[in-house]
């Protein structure tokens, strides 16, 4: 089951009418596209993702890029948005948290005879086997395994943080608190949740069914589902990412990133730009797949009077048109046009933008179908990008909401 309901506020305006996990990231994925991809390079092939606020881009999206075979039953990625299964019980409520969601399509179970459920985030850019994962929950004879990333101490606030014993054994669970603790033995480093989890079947059943049916301590795996398996006696583990081998890829397995924040989001795709970047696409041993769509090829056009269209330090999607401009250290989705005597540099632009003649554009990030004028100037003066209504970050990062009119 992918969790994939976020409303992502922290990401607005990118997320004015789509969910975190559709937002384009990386030229031509979704965010989402990650966590599926992981759990089907890990051989998972029945796939829940839970939906709920904003959802109709992230439909759209699936059902356009990610569909199996039509005759294997157990082979399906298939969407399951909010919708009142367990209305007589609870009234007419929509998913109230993460647990919650899983809670109402408890049903979905009983169709799959799955002895073991992962839930995993659908909101975070990383590669993770998660077979490996399972069969260490399976090898630890655990109830619940969660995914364990560790962290400086003074960035953990925003997340589950645990205490584990020297077998990693989960003995305390504190959902973002103000003054995250350290790992004993680690000062300065705390071990933080990244909200994957693996349930064995029937510890998820029956936490659900006590936890969210009084929903006393809201309606999280973080803030209420995992605290209460502690203190009710469950095995907890926590899986260390840094040992999750990916195929193709030596060294610990160090990149996690939750991209919540404008900033967190453009540095990733910054990173995927730079010479040597943290996280490689290029791995065909872990295949990064999205929709296919029909698009023509790029094109890179240089006239005879001395107009180069060049891209250096680029990655670019199909579509895409260079015309006598430069585009230097950016990310570029599908159906880019600039133009002659334009400038673009550490831009991240999403599919259909087109850039005028003698535009400026640096370190902005514009949202899909925006036509910038002849001349404009994004990212040079930030008082003038703010008095047009864009949104300009603490590192004065520009962004141009989906669809802007100039
Ligand atoms: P949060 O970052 O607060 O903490 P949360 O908002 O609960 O994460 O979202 C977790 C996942 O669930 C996301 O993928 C999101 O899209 C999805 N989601 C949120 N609300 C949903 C709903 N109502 N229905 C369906 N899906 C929903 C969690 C944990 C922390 C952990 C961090 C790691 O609680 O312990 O550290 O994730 O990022
Ligand atoms: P994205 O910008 O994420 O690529 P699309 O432009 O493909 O999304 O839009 C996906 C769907 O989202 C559309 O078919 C439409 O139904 C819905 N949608 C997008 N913007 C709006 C809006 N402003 N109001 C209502 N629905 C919208």
């Amino acid at each position: 089951m992918i969790l994939a309901g976020g409303q992502g506020s922290r990401l607005a305006p990118l997320t004015q009418k789509r969910s975190k996990p559709a937002v384009p990231f990386g030229s031509k994925y979704r965010i989402i596209d990650f966590a599926i991809n992981n759990f089907i390079n890990s051989g998972l092939f029945g796939i829940y993702v839970l939906t709920q606020y904003k959802a109709q881009s992230l439909t759209e999206h699936i059902q356009r890029g990610w569909r199996f075979g039509t005759f294997l039953s157990d082979y399906f990625i298939t969407l399951v948005p909010a919708q009142m299964y367990r209305i007589e019980e609870l009234g007419p409520v929509w998913y109230r948290g993460t647990a919650d969601a899983v809670y109402q399509n408890l049903h979905l179970l009983d169709n799959n005879k799955a002895d073991y459920v992962a839930i995993f985030s659908g909101d975070h850019i990383y590669k993770m086997n998660v077979e490996h994962m399972i069969q260490t929950h399976i090898d630890t004879r655990a109830d619940i395994t969660i995914a364990a990333y560790p962290m400086p101490q003074e960035q953990a606030h925003q997340f589950g943080i645990m205490h584990v014993d020297e077998k990693w054994k989960v003995t305390d669970f504190l959902e973002k608190p103000a003054n995250p603790p350290s790992i004993p033995g680690q000062p300065g480093i705390s071990l933080t949740s990244m909200g994957n989890y693996i349930f064995s079947r029937r510890a998820l059943e029956e936490l659900l069914v006590t936890s969210m049916g009084d929903g006393q301590d809201g309606f999280d795996f973080g803030g209420d589902v995992i605290p209460r398996a502690l203190s009710d006696g469950y095995t907890v583990m926590a899986y260390d990412f840094h040992k999750n081998p990916i195929p193709g890829q030596t060294g610990p397995n160090l990149y996690w990133r939750d991209v919540g924040t404008l900033d967190a989001y453009f540095e990733a795709n910054m990173d995927l730009v730079s010479v040597n970047p943290e996280f490689g696409l290029y791995n065909a041993e872990w295949p990064l797949r999205t929709s296919s769509e029909f698009s023509p090829p790029a094109k890179f056009v240089h006239e005879s009077d001395g107009r180069k269209g060049q891209a250096f330090n680029t990655i670019l999607a199909g579509g895409t048109i260079i015309s006598g401009g430069t585009v230097r250290d950016s990310v570029l989705g599908r159906g880019i046009h600039t133009h002659s005597y334009s400038t673009v540099e550490s831009c991240v632009l999403f599919d259909e933008v087109e850039v005028g003649r003698h535009s400026h554009l640096r370190r902005a990030i514009v949202d899909k179908s925006v036509v910038i004028p002849p001349g404009t100037k994004i990212g040079l003066d930030l008082d003038e990008d703010r008095a047009r209504g864009f949104t300009v970050t603490d590192s004065g990062v520009v962004v141009v909401p989906k669809g802007y009119t100039f």
